[in-house]
């Protein structure tokens, strides 16, 4: 049985949980304890950070290793693209959802935080008792490790632009490339969850996000399509308990 060691609410552990799902792969989730718990996963694959997806005597880290390992396990339906130039076109997407996006939507989610408090104690884990909840008000580091600093003004207004171009882009159409998913879908769609967590959230988190990115008129198809994709994967998913 395959193994994702994870972070509840990381996004790149959510796309790897995403790619699963599209490959209808059965597997189960380990929840890593920030901190101590990372010791175990520097032990089995010689670094520290999660998703680490362990098959038998084989650990993979890193989200886009991963994914590209379910490919060769089980080639269909396919996540990156045969077609060389649209493959191009997938790795470049997934290139900037992991990167560029994903650094704007932690640095956009700890924002939020600041001025929401009742935020953070959404994003704690829903099994954790209460004196723990009040003990841990703390940031969740797993987050925001590696977060420099907010984002100005500047930043900020080019993050929209780019949201409100990959709106536009999906108005219309189910697919950022070609006819079928693609790891691009799932690399932007994963990001996407930090700044409006979708329903595989859990009811805790459902819609909270990042305000002026979650309630902005001009990214409701955007966020839309992401709903879409989440609930068609939801069906999918073989995540064994
Ligand atoms: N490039 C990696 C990034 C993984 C990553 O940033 N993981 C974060 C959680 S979102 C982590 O493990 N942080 C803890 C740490 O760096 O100690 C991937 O695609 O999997």
């Amino acid at each position: 049985m395959l193994e994702l060691h994870q972070f509840r609410h990381s996004a790149f552990c959510l796309k790897v949980r995403m790619s699963l799902a599209a490959k209808e792969m059965s597997y189960r989730t380990v929840d890593v304890t920030p901190g101590v718990g990372q010791l175990s996963i520097f032990r089995r694959s010689g670094q520290r950070q999660v998703p680490v997806l362990i098959d038998g005597n084989k650990a993979i880290a890193d989200s886009s290793a991963i994914i590209r390992y379910l490919e060769a396990c089980k080639p269909e339906p396919k996540l990156i693209p045969n077609d060389p130039k649209q493959a191009a076109q997938a790795h470049l997407i997934e290139d900037w959802a992991d990167k560029t996006l994903a650094d704007a939507a932690r640095a956009s989610l700890l924002q939020a935080i600041s001025n929401d408090p009742n935020l953070l104690v959404a994003l704690l884990p829903e099994d954790l008792p209460e004196p723990f909840r009040q003990i841990m008000g703390n940031l969740p580091h797993e987050l925001f490790n590696g977060v420099k600093k907010l984002l100005n003004a500047g930043q900020r207004s080019d993050l929209l632009y780019s949201l409100k171009m990959l709106s536009r882009l999906v108005e219309g159409s189910s697919w950022l490339i070609g006819n079928e998913m693609s790891i691009a879908d799932i690399a932007v769609a994963a990001q996407l969850s930090l700044f409006k967590f979708p329903e595989s959230s859990g009811s805790g988190l459902v819609g909270k996000g990042c305000p002026g990115f979650s309630d902005h008129p001009l990214l409701k198809p955007l966020f839309d399509w992401r709903d879409h994709l989440d609930h068609l994967l939801a069906q999918k998913k073989v995540e064994v308990v």
